[in-house]
């Protein structure tokens, strides 16, 4: 009992100029339109972690062997989503300019809008990889162009046509799936495509955002739009696996919100993503 009551990630405890990748949590639900609560999601991966283990056999390597600083959550204010963007872009730009990659603890999937708005500005040429139940790109909801539905159609006016390439996809509107074909790379369904899209983003700076939606329903319920059909855990696991080798400039892991699956079997799946995420990442 001798030391400070912090939790952090398991074994992120790097201190931060030693480290090349920063976690950072952004408990932020507050355009959430169907099931609030994504704002407990970072703290709930941060708790699960203490379950699960350092090593992973999936690539055989250890969060021991990493440096990753947890530097804990962005403190937001309510009621103010443009301000909260500005504080997720400025933190990612801190991070960026440090020379630090990122991953991302969410949070509703509109906090990705923030973090490629830093990533952009610092890498013009930047891909975003999405992996996602829902297109995402309404250019408004309810009158509303920042969304968690529009977040992606928000990328898409920074980054222009060809850079967005998405993945999983199984819900929107007939225009935004119209919209895809015109603007997007999108693939319906599964990432059985991603392989191929690694392999042509090798070198480039790529962000990567993980809306934990892209799950099947019954392996992922703890989320505010469960959508069915879905890819299963392994099937996530084997692309995750994929990301080794690019150049991830930062990313985001999101959606999961705890509350809404009793069981713990969300947490611990978002839990064991992150834990594998980063490995891919930390060098
Ligand atoms: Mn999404």
């Amino acid at each position: 009992m001798r030391d400070k009551n912090v939790q952090t990630f398991l074994a992120c405890d790097a201190e931060y100029g030693a480290a090349d990748v920063v976690l950072f949590g952004v408990p932020f639900d507050g355009t959430t339109s169907f099931r609030p609560g994504t704002r407990f999601g970072p703290s709930a991966i941060r708790g699960e972690s203490f379950g699960i283990e350092t090593y992973s056999p999936y690539c055989d390597r250890d969060l021991t062997d990493c440096r990753i600083f947890d530097g804990g959550d962005l403190e937001l204010p309510f009621g103010n989503t443009q301000r909260v963007l500005e504080l997720i872009r400025d933190s990612a730009a801190d991070l960026l300019a440090d020379g630090k990659r990122f991953v991302m603890l969410g949070g509703e999937h509109l906090i990705t809008l923030g973090a490629v708005r830093a990533v952009a500005e610092r890498f013009p040429d930047v891909h975003v990889i999405q992996f996602d139940a829902h297109t995402d790109l309404r250019k408004e909801y309810l009158g509303e162009p920042l969304s968690h539905s529009t977040v992606m159609r928000q990328v898409w006016n920074l980054l222009g046509d060809g850079r967005l390439h998405q993945f999983g996809i199984r819900s929107g509107e007939r225009t935004e799936f119209e919209f895809a074909r015109e603007h997007t790379c999108l693939h319906k369904f599964n990432l059985a495509d991603f392989t191929e899209t690694a392999a042509q983003l090798q070198g480039m700076p790529v962000y990567f955002s993980l809306d934990l939606d892209v799950l099947d329903s019954s392996a992922f319920c703890g989320t505010g739009t469960p959508e069915a059909g879905g890819v299963t855990f392994k099937e996530l696991m084997e692309a995750v696996l994929r990301l080794h080798g690019l150049n991830i400039v930062g990313c985001d892991i999101n959606e999961l919100s705890p509350h809404y699956d009793h069981s713990g079997s969300s947490t611990a799946a978002a839990c064991k993503i992150t834990r594998e995420i980063l490995l891919q990442i930390a060098r």
